[in-house]
């Protein structure tokens, strides 16, 4: 039947997402949305059939009509939330970051191999982006041979209040983390930051925009300008240098025009709207596999391994060297 999907958390990427799976999504309903505000979790509910609003993501699992949990609350909110859904036993779709450290990462992997079978998937959405796609496919059919270097780029227009440098690995660069984990299948071993002088559009003690260097366990570098204030849009890029050829995803494809001498097009002002499809695709595939009782897709695995990069990308920041990033060896269920 229908799934009936709980949405834990109704900020930006929350909202969004009831508004995918009450209008986009087949097989599925929003039975509950969950926020520490019950006034906006009334009034978003009150808007859908047949959903209720609550303010303890709890109280959501515990009723018969939710299925399945999509958790959109702030990082750190998480571990507690998908602890409770094991507790269920109930599939998820957790944002991204699974968690902000590794630690509490660590904690969802044992609790789900104590649960015994894969529960959750990641929310790194680009995996399901078109042309990021058709990137991966290229690498993995070495159409030009092996990959040696990335070079990235994930620009926003600004930052909401409140965001600090760490958060530019934490919450940005971490999708950088995860598509050079994925893309070339090699895990992250060691994270340099260098940071320009500031732009003078950045927040005071924001220091942006930084250069994030990766290296790889097959040899590869990568490199990713975060700038997260640039001003005029949301630009995501990436060129993967193989030993025959070069591979670009992010260009700007869309409609151009030439007019008065000039000629141009729009970017895209957040991410909502540059990976729409990403989006749609994400959540209608684990709707998908979660109906035929599966789960598939980035693993808590791929959230720890991102949150230890990323904390080694923290401290590489703070202490301006090179930091190396440990893993505890892959467990069977994520193999
Ligand atoms: C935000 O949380 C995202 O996930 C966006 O994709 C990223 O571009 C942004 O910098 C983050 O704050």
């Amino acid at each position: 039947g229908t799934l009936g999907v709980a949405v834990i958390g109704t900020g930006r990427m929350g909202a969004d997402h009831v508004r995918r799976i009450d209008e986009v999504t087949n097989g599925a309903r929003v039975a509950a949305v969950v926020d520490i505000d019950a006034e906006r979790a009334k009034s978003i509910a009150d808007r859908i059939e047949g959903c209720s609003a609550y303010t303890e993501p709890a109280a959501a699992m515990a009723s018969p009509d939710v299925d399945a949990l999509l958790i959109a609350s702030p990082g750190p909110a998480h571990e507690a939330a998908v602890l409770q859904a094991f507790e269920h036993d109930l599939p998820v779709l957790c944002e991204k970051p699974l968690t902000p450290d590794a630690a509490s990462a660590l904690r969802l992997i044992e609790a789900e191999q104590r649960l015994g079978h894969r529960r959750v998937q990641v929310g790194f959405m680009r995996r399901y982006d078109a042309d990021f796609t058709r990137l991966k496919s290229l690498l993995d059919a070495k159409e030009f041979g092996r990959a040696l270097m990335l070079h990235c780029q994930h620009r926003n227009a600004s930052t909401p209040p409140g965001f600090t440098s760490q958060m530019m690995i934490n919450d940005s660069v971490v999708h950088e983390i995860d598509t050079t984990r994925w893309l070339l299948d090699q895990e992250i071993t060691a994270v340099t930051v260098l940071r320009p002088t500031p732009s003078t559009a950045a927040p005071q003690n924001l220091s942006d925009p930084q250069l994030v260097l990766f290296e790889t366990s097959g040899g590869a570098v990568v490199d990713v300008e975060i700038f997260v204030n640039c001003g005029f849009g949301y630009q995501v890029r990436c060129e993967a240098v193989c030993e025959t050829g070069s591979a670009r995803v992010g260009e700007e494809s869309g409609l151009l025009t030439s007019s008065a001498g000039r000629w141009g097009g729009a970017v895209p002002q957040d991410f909502v709207d540059r990976f729409a499809d990403a989006y749609d695709r994400q959540v209608q595939r684990w709707v998908d596999a979660t109906r035929r009782g599966e789960i598939e897709g980035p693993s808590c695995w791929d959230g720890y391994a991102a949150a230890a990069v990323c904390e080694a990308g923290v401290n590489a920041q703070a202490i301006g060297r090179r930091t190396t990033a440990e893993l505890i060896e892959r467990p069977a269920l994520y193999r």
